[in-house]
């Protein structure tokens, strides 16, 4: 029996892993103050992903475009991969080779594979999945904290509150375990649908503001603006703990309830109740805003974030125990993959690639002169969206991610990744993305291996190895070391024990702002809780700013942000609005959970939750096939009728691939300074599929 995380989401919830009647491992909840003894459906099932029936175990390679993946072995797969990177790299320079990585992957993943990409590749473009997720959450907390840790305070903070506010979250179906701790008499929901976390707040007495998509920022000033008409604004920390208040309340003034609702469609006494209910709790310094992919995967993802930061700043929430702004991170290492280095514009310890003194150091960690480290690179959509056209890379490695399947404008990403001239993806099971690859390099699972992964509360905890993998597999780190050599570096720069990793990790990360270097085994295999910055000399930091923001001056700022329509508009050809988002039994691009025959039966089909008249009016009834069509593509998905939903907006879950995948319809407009895609704004049409 061993104790261990689940390979999913940044709950990271723990579990047994013990041999069932069969021999297999099967999951089973363990105590752990995040999931507090519970798991959700996909936990339980994880560990059937070990032995799924078409798991990779040798290298495949395609000899010629045309021709199938076939089997080879490590020696000519690998030997064929650093050959051709090779010639690219002298044919067009070391910016014609890429690297995409994932919040999935372990913080020694993440960290190696940043290096990697610097020293063994020497490129500047890389870039990693976590851009599509929580960029926009971490770029409003870095401008208004000075520090982007997705939660600053531990999860059981939460329990004890008398309000929370969720915008664009829905952790009944993302999160179960974490409905446990949003147990407050005030819980209000700020979601376009009535999602199953707002069906629990209404049940609770809470209250369900139900935005067009798109138009959350100007909630957001509505909000801030009844919240001082209310008289609940914290003059006193606003003053002694803030700058910025009144050049950001110039773009409130105008936010009446009323005009929010016009353009929200959020009743003004919603408004002003949610305002008052979030004052009152305020006062006693016992309320929480937090805020999902709902309200920040948009082209203004990242202001509609500083306007929940203003709201909250204006309350008096952040830098107090008992009320704050956080963040709700989602790939099970969305916060560890986001701080060491996998960033295009990263370095280890969450340090910025042009600060000269971050280069320094991690030049030194590394053993190499800084000026031959590369520049900053580019986001992962202008990334994907640059792969084989004239100046931009003509090869690709991949972990941990299927862009396939989960990037926006899929189909145009798709064509991308076939331009290549040579696509490399590591993974355990024949993703769609792997699917396309040159060479397909078989690796080992979360539950084969070891490795740290940093929760969405920042607490860096340990996933311990339970089982031995399938012969022939082997671990990322393994395959990076093995290419790096072939690439020309000394063996011992590229460790493949995790331990050793962690060490250099730490190091690397030491004086910057995500700091591990106090991060042991030792330390973690005692239970300690440790969330970063976590020293050698010092005790961990479960909350952070108690004293002061991470700015220089100790403040907190308020960003003077406005509200803008979303990228695209409905109109009479696409009168209606898609927005996109998960349901409880699928992971993201749904290569694990599609394959786990108990999810696939509940959930085996995409699907459009759509209200019954607009049903109607598309001449369609529940269960028909309907086709969904924006500007950038089509897709098929069966009608559920939803008599709670909004008129002008229909629902697609994600987690379904070919002609039924989600992100066909998707705008890959993106965020100014986080470079996020639109992933919950595509003006559509909905017709019968014939
Ligand atoms: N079951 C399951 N759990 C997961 C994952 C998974 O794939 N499946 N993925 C993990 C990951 S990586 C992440 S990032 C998290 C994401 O966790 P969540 O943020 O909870 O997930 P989403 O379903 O993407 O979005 C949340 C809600 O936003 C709503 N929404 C859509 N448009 C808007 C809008 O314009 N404004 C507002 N306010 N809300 C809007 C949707 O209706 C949806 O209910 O989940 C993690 N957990
Ligand atoms: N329309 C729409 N699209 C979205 C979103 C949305 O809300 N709406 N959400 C976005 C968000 S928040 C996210 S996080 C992305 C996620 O989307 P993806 O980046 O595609 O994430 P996954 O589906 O988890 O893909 C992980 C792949 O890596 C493999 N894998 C897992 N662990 C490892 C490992 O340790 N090593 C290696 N080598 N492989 C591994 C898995 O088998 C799988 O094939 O999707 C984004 N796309
Ligand atoms: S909530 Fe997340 S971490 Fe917990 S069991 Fe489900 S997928 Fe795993
Ligand atoms: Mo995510």
């Amino acid at each position: 029996m061993t104790t261990t995380h689940c390979p999913y989401c940044a709950l990271q919830c723990a579990m047994r892993l013990e041999p069932g009647p069969d021999g297999r491992l099967a999951a089973r909840p363990a105590p752990f103050p995040t999931n507090r003894g519970g798991l959700c459906r996909k936990g339980w099932t994880s560990a059937e992903v070990l032995t799924v029936p078409d798991r990779l175990t040798r290298p495949l390679i395609r000899k010629d475009r045309g021709s199938n993946l076939v089997e080879t072995d490590w020696d000519t797969a690998l030997d064929h991969v650093a050959e051709r990177l090779l010639a690219l790299a002298a044919e067009s320079g070391p910016d014609t080779v890429s690297v995409f990585g994932s919040g999935g992957l372990t913080n020694e993943k993440s960290y190696t594979l940043g290096k990697f990409a610097r020293l063994a590749l020497g490129t500047s473009q890389i870039d990693y999945n976590g851009r599509f997720c929580m960029s926009s959450a971490a770029a409003g907390g870095m401008r208004a904290f000075g520090l982007d840790r997705g939660m600053p305070f531990p999860l059981s903070d939460v329990g004890g509150a008398e309000a929370v506010l969720l915008a664009g979250a829905n952790p009944a179906e993302t999160m179960p375990p974490m409905m446990g701790h949003l147990s407050a008499p005030a819980l209000l929901v700020v979601d376009p649908r009535r999602s199953a976390t707002a069906q629990v707040a209404l049940d609770n007495g809470g209250l369900h503001l139900a935005p067009r998509p798109g138009t959350d920022l100007a909630l957001a000033l509505g909000l801030l603006h009844a919240v001082r008409v209310g008289g609940w604004v914290d003059e006193e920390f606003v003053a002694s703990r803030t700058t910025g208040f009144e050049a950001a309340w110039e773009h409130a003034a105008a936010w009446w309830p009323e005009h929010t609702e016009q353009v929200t469609g959020v009743p003004a006494a919603h408004i002003r109740a949610a305002a008052d209910l979030l004052g009152a709790a305020a006062r006693n310094r016992s309320a929480y805003v937090l805020t999902g992919r709902g309200t920040e995967q948009h082209a203004k993802g990242t202001d509609t974030v500083s306007a929940w930061i203003n709201l909250s700043l204006a309350l008096g929430l952040p830098g107090r125990a008992g009320s704050g702004y956080g963040c709700i991170t989602g790939q099970g290492n969305g916060q560890g993959g986001r701080e060491h280095g996998q960033k295009a514009d990263q370095l280890p310890g969450y340090r910025r690639i042009d600060d000269p003194a971050a280069r320094a150091h991690v030049a030194g960690v590394w053993g190499v002169e800084p000026d031959t480290l590369p520049g900053p690179g580019r986001s992962a959509f202008e990334l994907l969206d640059a792969l084989g056209t004239a100046g931009g890379p003509r090869a690709m490695l991949l972990f941990g991610s299927n862009p396939a399947v989960s990037a926006p404008d899929s189909g145009r990403v798709r064509s991308r990744l076939a331009a290549l001239d040579l696509l490399v993806t590591a993974d355990f099971v024949l993703s769609e993305t792997a699917a396309m690859s040159d060479v397909v390099l078989p690796v080992a699972q979360w539950a084969e291996e070891s490795g740290t992964m940093t929760n969405l509360e920042g607490r860096v905890l340990r996933r311990n190895r339970a089982a031995e993998p399938p012969p022939g597999v082997r671990t990322d780190l393994q395959v990076l070391s093995d290419l790096a050599v072939r690439l020309g570096q000394p063996p011992e720069r590229f460790a493949t024990d995790p331990d050793t990793v962690l060490a250099e990790l730490g190091r690397a990360s030491a004086g910057g702002a995500a700091d591990y270097s106090g991060v042991t085994p030792a330390r973690l295999d005692s239970g300690e809780a440790l969330y970063w910055p976590v020293r050698a000399d010092a005790a961990p930091t479960p909350r952070l700013f108690l004293d002061s923001f991470a700015h220089p001056d100790g403040r907190a700022r308020f960003l003077a942000v406005s509200h803008r329509p979303p990228a695209e508009a409905t109109d009479a050809d696409y009168p209606l609005v898609a927005t996109t988002g998960r349901l409880m039994g699928h992971y993201q691009s749904g290569a694990q959970t599609r394959r786990v025959p108990e999810l696939g039966r509940a959930e085996p089909e995409a699907y459009v939750e759509v209200h019954p008249d607009t049903a109607a009016r598309a001449g369609l009834a529940a269960g028909d096939w309907a086709r969904v069509t924006s500007r950038r593509g089509r897709t098929r998905a069966r009608v559920r009728l939803s008599p709670t939903a909004r008129l002008d907006t229909v629902f697609l879950p994600f987690h379904f691939a070919g002609d039924q995948a989600a992100n066909n319809l998707t705008n890959p407009a993106l965020d100014p300074t986080s470079r996020m895609p639109e992933f919950k704004v595509s003006a559509v049409r909905l017709e019968p599929e014939l």
